[in-house]
């Protein structure tokens, strides 16, 4: 009898335990070190110590409440013939880095912008992840060119997981974008573009959301993760 109490008293305590790790790796993103970036737009300002730098002009409201993607705050940008941009320094210069982001285009972007762009210490555009005026996106690697364009399209008041990757090379540089509906990565198909034979050698040290030059738009993102060690994979 007293046997059979402890085995079912240990199978509570292992299912607490398993069921607990559960709910920590749902939702936001949980902190850790193993991001090269985690911006999850929480509390006031931006939140886990990271520095991000509003430049240009327009709405950028890194605590916005009324449609939030994860959490409880997002990101908002809005700007009308204006160009805000939103830039974090990583902590060490890369090579190659991966990226993850919740993307919700709330009124159609009037022109082709870049969206997300990478740069060097210098502050030149190394990789632009780049949406275009039909709600279809492209990826340019600096002085190589554009890709073609996603054959998928996004639709004003959807929420998106995009992932993109970036790797410098010469001749062999990689700058590619997917996205879709649910949280499955998405590596190829119609919601995916990549170019693949660019030249770009000088080490990554920015990553900025918005663009530069006058345009219209109006999007909210969240859950903003880079990696220098790999893929963030299915989310
Ligand atoms: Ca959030
Ligand atoms: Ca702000
Ligand atoms: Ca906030």
């Amino acid at each position: 009898m007293r046997k059979t109490i402890l085995s079912i008293f240990l199978v509570l305590v292992l299912f607490s335990i398993s069921w607990a790790g559960m709910v920590i790796g749902s939702g936001v993103a949980s902190s850790g070190s193993s991001y090269l970036v985690e911006q999850n737009f929480e509390g006031t300002g931006y939140d886990n110590s990271e520095t991000w730098t509003e430049t240009g002009s327009g709405t950028m409201n890194e605590d916005y409440t009324t449609t939030v993607l994860a959490g409880s705050q997002s990101l908002y940008v809005s700007a009308s013939s204006q160009a805000p941009l939103i830039s974090h320094t990583f902590s060490s210069t890369q090579t190659e880095v991966w990226g993850y982001f919740l993307f919700r285009p709330v009124s159609t972007i009037a022109t082709g912008k870049e969206i997300i762009t990478i740069k060097d210490a210098s502050g030149n555009s190394s990789y632009t992840i780049e949406w275009v005026s039909t709600g279809k996106w492209i990826v340019r690697i600096n002085g190589s060119g554009a890709s073609s364009y996603t054959t998928n399209a996004m639709s004003e008041g959807t929420t998106y997981h995009c992932w993109w990757h970036v790797k410098n090379g010469n001749g062999t540089a990689v700058c590619s974008f997917g996205f879709g509906t649910t949280g499955t990565e998405v590596t190829s198909g119609d919601g995916f573009v990549s170019k693949t034979n660019g030249t770009e050698e000088d080490n990554l040290a920015t990553v900025c959301i918005g663009w530069a030059g006058n345009a219209t738009a109006t999007f909210i993102t969240d859950k903003f993760l880079c990696s220098a060690t790999g893929t963030l994979g299915n989310q």
